[in-house]
């Protein structure tokens, strides 16, 4: 197995054993080693969903939760803080707004698909989380962005996606931007009934959909 299979194997345990010591030293290695952090931060990603699995299977407290998702908060800024300004971030990608639904208040799958954007070059305003769609589409039409990523994790909150396409398109002359949908409840399917431009399943599929859509 590859140094770097082996690390990335090595960072999901550490992250879902909880081990924040282990996780730096890992993240450290790697980053000693130029790997492309992009690599790692997804590994992490998918250590987060399987700890968030836990926590619903009652396995894992919340409070298991909140320390792995800060865990993963600090990791990623170390990354960030690490690689801002060298050539390892390329030069500004395009504006991305990024922010989970009103009456949504999930956010750990935004703000790592947030800090996988940002490593892959790309300006994000991340609006947080349970905001209304016409404020997104106001910041969207304000900072002339290229994409909205927006997601509802609820059954409840998902009207919210379909909000914000009707505003978009009411709007038309005065915004660009294209619409990504994604979270747990929020399938193709929807994205297609909505008009959504794509949708993404993962954060990971969100760089490429992103990446996709600047280039049309
Ligand atoms: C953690 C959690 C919470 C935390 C949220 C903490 C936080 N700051 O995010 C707390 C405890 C606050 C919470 C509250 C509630 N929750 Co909750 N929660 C979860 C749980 C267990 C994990 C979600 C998570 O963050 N996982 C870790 C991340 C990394 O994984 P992920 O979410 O799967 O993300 C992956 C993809 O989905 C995707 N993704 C997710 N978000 C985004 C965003 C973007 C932009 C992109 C590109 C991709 C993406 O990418 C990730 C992989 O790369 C899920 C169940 C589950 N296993 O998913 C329920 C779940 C989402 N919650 C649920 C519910 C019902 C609620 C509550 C209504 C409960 C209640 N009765 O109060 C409230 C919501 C209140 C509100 N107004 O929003 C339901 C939703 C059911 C539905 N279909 O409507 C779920 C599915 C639990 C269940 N089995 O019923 N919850």
């Amino acid at each position: 197995m590859l140094q770097e299979d082996n690390l990335l194997d090595m960072g999901y345990e550490a992250l879902v054993q909880i081990n924040e010591n282990k996780v730096f030293e890992i993240a450290r290695e790697w980053m000693d080693n130029e790997y492309d952090p992009a690599k790692l931060l997804s590994k992490l990603a998918e250590a987060m969903v399987e700890i968030g699995r836990k926590f619903d299977e009652k396995e894992y407290f919340l409070a298991q939760f909140i320390l792995s998702s800060n865990i993963m908060e600090n990791v990623t800024k170390m990354i960030l803080e690490e690689i801002a300004g060298t050539e390892l971030v390329p030069e500004n990608k395009g504006t991305v707004i990024m922010s989970t639904v009103k009456n949504d208040i999930h956010d750990l799958g935004k703000k790592i698909a947030a800090s996988m954007l940002r490593v892959e070059g790309f300006n994000v305003v991340d609006l947080g989380k349970d905001v209304p769609a016409e404020r997104i589409v106001q910041i969207a039409v304000e900072h002339d962005a290229d994409i909205i990523i927006a997601s509802s994790m609820t059954t409840l909150s998902i009207s919210g996606l379909s909000e914000i396409k009707e505003l978009l398109e009411n709007m038309k002359e005065r915004n660009r931007a294209k619409l990504i949908v994604s979270g747990a409840p929020v399938t193709q399917e929807y994205a297609d009934l909505i008009g959504a431009d794509a949708y993404a399943k993962t954060a990971a599929e969100a760089v490429l959909a992103t990446k996709r859509l600047m280039m049309r």
